[in-house]
């Protein structure tokens, strides 16, 4: 059984999105999204960094959710979430795909690490203000190929998961200005689909 590391508002909400999608069977580890859990002795034998997701497949463990996110649909089930090699929209699933832990996360955990993590006296405007332009910067692309589609390679994928979990959360986090229009309607397609809001609804 397939057994998920999780924890609230986090990029775990990949994990378990990605198992609803495909309808397949797994168990819960839910802890908090706090150091008392994730920097447990317990949790860091799991994850040297403590940190979420982390996947068991029986002896298997993996952590790094695009990593987790690739296994589960190779070794699993593909549930046309992911397009074979010599598909037209093969390029562009494989870019979106890695754009979302490349260039829209780091500035996602900047603002986190600013907003949430640091005690008041330690944080600093200047990075945050520097992370946030950053983060809508990175968005613009998205946002352009996002015309015209549903989703980021015409049908719903693997890479809408990690991608589009990014852009959900850029919204919450206000860095999803009215003009990109294109990319709004792309939150309302994701956050529309029963999978995501099992997923996003999880405590
Ligand atoms: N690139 C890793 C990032 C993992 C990561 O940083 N997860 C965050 C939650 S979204 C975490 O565990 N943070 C806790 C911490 O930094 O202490 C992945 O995609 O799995």
């Amino acid at each position: 059984m397939l057994k998920v590391h999780f924890a609230p508002n986090s990029r775990a909400g990949r994990i378990i999105w990605l198992l609803e999608e495909l309808s397949l069977s797994y168990e819960v580890n839910n802890m908090a999204f706090h150091p008392s859990d994730l920097k447990s002795d317990e949790h860091r034998k799991r994850h040297p960094l403590g940190r979420i997701p982390v996947l068991d497949d029986g002896d298997i463990r993996i952590y790094e959710s695009g990593a987790i996110v690739e296994y589960v649909l190779e070794r699993h089930k593909n549930g046309g979430l992911k397009p074979s090699s010599d598909d037209a929209n093969y390029p562009d699933f494989l870019q979106w795909f890695h754009y979302c832990e490349g260039m829209v996360m780091p500035p996602i955990n900047t603002i986190v690490v600013q907003t949430i993590l640091l005690p008041p006296e330690r944080r600093d405007e200047t990075a945050l203000g520097q992370a946030q332009r950053l983060l809508t910067k990175s968005l613009a692309p998205v946002d352009e190929a996002l015309a015209g589609k549903e989703y980021l390679i015409g049908n719903f994928s693997a890479a809408d998961i990690m991608l589009g979990h990014a852009c959900f959360m850029s919204n919450r986090m206000g860095c999803i200005p009215d003009e990109m229009s294109n990319l709004k309607k792309y939150v309302e397609n994701i956050t529309n689909r029963p999978a995501f809001k099992i997923a996003i609804e999880m405590q």
